[in-house]
């Protein structure tokens, strides 16, 4: 890539990506259940090699699959997402028994992977977490609550942050790998504005030893960062993706709408509008591909630059999304049509891996740091 253009190779995957994503995956997506783990769409993901991909991949490829994925099949894209999510602590901080035995089976998109890091009381303050850790022989027992957590309760691991030493704020939390099955630990579903696979989990002295920290104890709050470091750049590669696939509709249903004696797009009111979403569409997509090539060069400032990527696309998306229905009329908002669609998917990502206020905390630290 150079500074403004990505090159012919990287321009011809999006396009494949984009026709697998409205096919093969589109199909798949949409023979899965409502907000349910789709295992036939992960395993799909698996056998295309795209999970691979996310793991061999650097921050600019994964924002590339995401914002390629999202504009022919957001469920796809989520799905993929949600794998990179919640096993990335493991690739980042998993010993080598930890990542042999479970890395291959993410990849190979058998086992569902999850984040576990919000509970009822603590979001946008990750650091006041308060899922106890209880010393207990050589290890500890979980006890609280996580809430919103993606892919719960179907997954089949969870990273989980929970607190080693109370009063220690973003220092006393450890980062641990929490199988589906361990006992005292059950869930729940939530019904969201998108049909989206997402729960609570209940900890009920969930038993959990040495061999299932993720890194060092007390030290889980850096690993939680380090993730959301990599995924906030490419949250704003998913809303870019939904951005272009609602302005391509609208130029599409502006050329060919009459009103008035002519197309749509012969009214200075339509077309300017239609100008303004691609130039902010544009602006959010080189915000997003220069914060990943920042990432992958190793340059410094990439948590500012991730935020800033993040703040700025998922807001951008919801403006497009929203003009993008304004523009096509009562019919976007019939259910089933693409922006009904992304009009629900849209509002999430400005909330969710840290809030558009938690993004321009993060930036203003940074700057007078
Ligand atoms: N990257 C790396 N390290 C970071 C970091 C980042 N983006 N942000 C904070 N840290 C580190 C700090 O360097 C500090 O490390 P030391 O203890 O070694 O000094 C530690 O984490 C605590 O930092 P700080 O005091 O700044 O933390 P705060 O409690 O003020 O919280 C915010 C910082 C608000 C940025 C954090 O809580 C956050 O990101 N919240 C949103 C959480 C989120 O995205 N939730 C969604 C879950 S996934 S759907």
């Amino acid at each position: 890539m150079t500074a403004f253009a990505l090159d012919p190779d990287q321009r011809k995957w999006c396009a494949e990506l984009r026709t697998l994503a409205a096919e093969r995956l589109g199909s798949l997506a949409a023979a899965g259940e409502p907000g349910r783990v789709n295992r036939p769409l992960v395993a799909a993901l698996g056998e295309l090699g795209l999970l691979e991909r996310l793991f061999s991949a650097g921050a600019l490829d994964l924002c590339l699959l995401r914002e390629s994925l999202a504009y022919g099949c957001t469920e796809a894209e989520t799905a993929l997402a949600l794998q990179g999510l919640g096993s990335y602590a493991l690739v980042q901080a998993g010993t080598a028994d930890q990542r042999e035995r479970l890395l291959p089976e993410v990849i190979a998109g058998r086992a569902v992977a999850a984040f576990a890091l919000s509970e009822p009381g603590a979001g946008s303050d990750a650091a006041a977490l308060e899922l106890n850790a209880a010393p207990d022989g050589g290890g500890w027992r979980l006890t609280g609550a996580k809430c919103w957590i993606s892919n719960a309760p179907d997954a089949d691991f969870y990273t989980v942050f929970a607190r080693t030493t109370e009063g220690a704020g973003a220092r006393g939390i450890t980062a641990f790998l929490v199988p589906a099955g361990r006992q005292g630990l059950t869930g729940s579903r939530l019904d969201m504005l998108s049909p989206h696979p997402i729960g609570t989990l209940d900890f009920d002295g969930v038993p959990v030893g040495p061999q299932d920290v993720l890194g060092e104890p007390d030290r889980g709050f850096r690993v939680a960062m380090n993730t959301l470091n990599l995924f906030r750049p490419s949250v704003g590669a998913f809303a870019v993706g939904m951005a272009q696939a609602a302005l391509d509709a609208t130029i599409g249903h502006t050329s060919r709408r009459t009103a008035f004696g002519g197309p749509l797009k012969d009214l200075q009111a339509v077309a300017h509008q239609v100008a303004e979403m691609a130039t902010r569409t544009e602006a959010a997509r080189l915000l997003v591909h220069a914060a990943a090539a920042a990432c992958d060069a190793g340059d410094p400032g990439i948590a500012k630059r991730s935020a800033m990527a993040k703040l700025f696309a998922t807001e951008t998306a919801q403006y497009v999304v929203d003009t993008a229905v304004q523009l096509h009329g009562a019919r976007a908002l019939q259910r089933g049509h693409l922006l009904e669609h992304l009009y629900r998917e849209v509002r999430a990502p400005r909330i969710y891996e840290g809030a558009t206020e938690v993004q321009r905390t993060v930036i203003a630290k940074e700057l007078y740091a």
